[in-house]
């Protein structure tokens, strides 16, 4: 049974979704965090994973009078989803910005990339695929995400350090920067130093770049199936540095998993955060 758990901190309401269960060795019930859903007046209803949206608790608090918001902020993101998309195939660099400054007034910058600029990105390479968009405007598209993030990394930067270091890179012909662009800021708002040689540095870099900066958890992003197998052998050479590695991104979902190498299988930032703390300690 799942239900939601709000917690007030400093008079905003925050919500996780909890599952009940029976330890039928101690004989008692036993909590678990499913999600962390953010700010409860926040949540939409994509934030609830699929298999959970027809629990009766998850039912009552969508419906709640308390949430009679909610319909109005799935209609506004959906909206701004639209504008974000429209924007971005344009090229129109200050509109783009100012929906990233405005979402980001009241919520997080995990909010902004989890629900609207993640669902945009795939939203275009489906349409891409589907010969609905051209090239162009895909390439258009990616090189103001990538403008974007570096804007977001500028305003960034200052967070006090907590001493630990992450490198990113991505298997030898991998070109999709943007998760990694998008994982070096999120790790950085956390305190994280982030050397990030994404995308595509020739294997004998990386390992230089591992040796020579020394950091306490390499992050391996892989995108494209075809980088599989340049990935594991990559991997191979940095296990012999006795580096933790984790690695994730879109091609890792079905992979099998490689001994000694930590594999996020959500695509939650929550859950990435929560792993690269647990890895590196
Ligand atoms: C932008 C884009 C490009 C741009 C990239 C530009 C750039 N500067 O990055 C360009 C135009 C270069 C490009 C090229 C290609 N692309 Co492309 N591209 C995309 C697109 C539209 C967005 C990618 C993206 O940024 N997604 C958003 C990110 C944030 O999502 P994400 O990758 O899932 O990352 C999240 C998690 O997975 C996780 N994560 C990711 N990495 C890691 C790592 C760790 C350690 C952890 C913990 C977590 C983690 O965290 C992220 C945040 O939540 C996708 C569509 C899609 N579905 O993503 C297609 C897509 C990935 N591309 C595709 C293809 C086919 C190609 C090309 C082969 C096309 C071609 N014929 O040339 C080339 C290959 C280039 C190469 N050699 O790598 C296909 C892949 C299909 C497949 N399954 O193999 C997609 C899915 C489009 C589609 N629907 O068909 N592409």
């Amino acid at each position: 049974m799942v239900f939601l758990r709000h917690k007030i901190v400093k008079g905003n309401s925050y919500t996780y979704l909890v599952e009940n269960k029976w330890n039928s060795e101690k004989k008692t019930p036993m909590q678990k965090t499913i999600k962390y859903l953010g700010k409860t007046s926040s949540i939409i209803l994509s934030d609830i994973p699929y298999q959970y949206r027809n629990s009766a608790s998850v039912i009552t608090f969508l419906g709640s009078t308390k949430n009679t918001r909610l319909v109005d902020r799935e209609r506004h993101i959906r909206k701004l989803k639209k504008d974000f998309f429209e924007f971005l195939i344009h090229g129109e660099i200050d509109r783009v910005q100012a929906i990233y400054r405005n979402f980001t007034r009241d919520s997080t910058l995990s909010d902004f990339y989890q629900n609207i600029l993640r669902p945009v990105l795939y939203m275009i390479g489906d349409m891409w695929d589907l010969k609905k968009l051209d090239v162009g405007e895909e390439h258009i598209a990616s090189n103001t995400v990538v403008r974007l993030l570096e804007l977001i990394k500028k305003e960034t930067r200052s967070k006090p350090s907590i001493g630990k270091n992450v490198l990113i890179c991505t298997p030898y012909s991998e070109n999709h920067v943007i998760p990694c662009l998008m994982l070096e800021t999120f790790l950085s708002i956390r305190g994280y130093k982030v050397i990030n040689l994404a995308p595509s540095v020739p294997v004998k870099s990386i390992l230089n770049q591992i040796e020579t900066k020394k950091p306490d958890l390499v992050l391996m992003s892989i995108t494209l199936s075809d980088h599989l197998e340049s990935g594991k052998r990559l991997i191979t050479k940095i296990k012999k540095l006795k580096i933790p590695i984790l690695i994730g991104g879109q091609a890792t979902i079905d992979m099998k998993k490689i001994p000694g190498v930590a594999c996020i299988e959500s695509d939650s930032l929550q859950k990435i955060a929560q792993l690269v703390k647990q890895v590196i300690k």
